[in-house]
């Protein structure tokens, strides 16, 4: 394993200012009141470090904060993906994973960023992603019609968006930064022309619904880690949405036609087996956002507690 079994850095965020529905700030806080630190104590044996309380950043909110180049919101989230990045950085600089509960997708710019740089000084390594979704998330400032940053982290991280303001991610500097050649993507299902675009042209690997439902989940995985190549170090980035919203309805932008529980829980374990994981953001969780179904968003929350212990290897103990 590249890092330490036993010990799991914790960093939890309460922000939703990548996109526009309220309630994703409080997905950290029902994951960990549902018990899922709890569990992974008592049941998978981690010592857990880090800060448990739900961050929720209201003391970086600018006075003012202005769409700049068309994002929404941008000072904002810069600041808090900043200190974000600085939390993953020190955990995983001790030989940690780190488990981030999110927030909106746009907190990985932090996640990333953060265990990227950590792990070229570790390891003198460079990560590979493994973005679990059903979008890109890859657009730039000037591609995205929403202005949503939760649908940019991939171009922040890849240097295909480039800011030089530091205030507006220009933090995110060349040792935080991923290689479009180790990004693999699993789960989509609907993805923006211009970010279609962007997947050619940069020959980025995506494993779409349609190549699941073609190969299996088995073959997907085989063929994921292969481009990734084995002895690398791995950041799995699982967004809930990629689950069919039969089994995770509480989130933002839920698309039909995902992956079932199974397959999802099947990704983690996979990864996990690799023993070169660094690192698992879980992500979108918005457990005010329920259904005729499920009033409570406890399917989601139950959904989501399951993907993190299976990539923290429950079931391959
Ligand atoms: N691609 C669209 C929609 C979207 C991206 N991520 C989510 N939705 N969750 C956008 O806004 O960039
Ligand atoms: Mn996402
Ligand atoms: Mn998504």
């Amino acid at each position: 394993f590249l890092t330490r079994p036993d010990e799991l850095g914790v960093v939890a965020v309460g922000f939703s200012g990548g996109q526009t529905k309220d309630g994703v700030d409080d997905g950290p806080t029902v994951l960990i009141e549902s018990g899922l630190l709890e569990q992974i104590k008592t049941e998978l044996g981690y010592k857990i470090f880090g800060d448990q309380t739900v961050q929720l950043f209201k003391e970086l909110i600018p006075a003012s904060d202005p769409d700049f180049r068309g994002m929404k919101k941008a000072l904002h989230a810069s600041a808090v993906t900043r200190s974000i990045a600085a939390q993953t950085y020190e955990q995983s600089s001790q030989g940690r994973m780190v488990l981030t509960l999110g927030g909106d997708h746009s907190i990985a710019i932090g996640t990333i960023a953060g265990t990227a740089k950590a792990t070229r000084e570790r390891l003198n390594r460079e990560i590979a992603v493994i973005w679990v979704d059903a979008h890109t998330d890859i657009n730039t400032p000037e591609t995205s019609d929403s202005g949503n940053i939760h649908g940019m982290p991939v171009a922040f991280l890849t240097g295909l968006a480039k800011e030089d303001n530091e205030d507006y991610f220009g933090w995110v500097k060349e040792d935080m930064r991923i290689s479009v050649k180790k990004i693999v993507y699993i789960g989509l299902r609907s993805v923006d022309f211009p970010e279609r675009k962007i997947l050619k042209e940069n020959g980025i690997k995506a494993f779409s619904m349609f190549d699941i439902d073609r190969h299996g989940i088995g073959r997907v995985m085989e063929m994921a880690l292969a481009h990734i190549g084995s002895d690398t170090p791995i950041h799995l980035s699982f967004d809930v949405d990629a689950l069919d919203p039969m089994w995770a309805p509480s989130t933002g932008t839920p698309v039909r036609g995902g992956l079932t529980l199974r397959e999802g829980d099947y990704i983690c374990e996979s990864v996990h087996s690799t023993g070169n994981l660094v690192a698992v953001d879980l992500v979108e969780v918005n457990p005010r956002l329920v259904t005729a179904e499920d009033a409570t968003a406890n399917e989601t929350i139950r959904a989501g507690c399951s993907l993190v212990r299976c990539a923290l290897g429950e079931t391959l103990l």
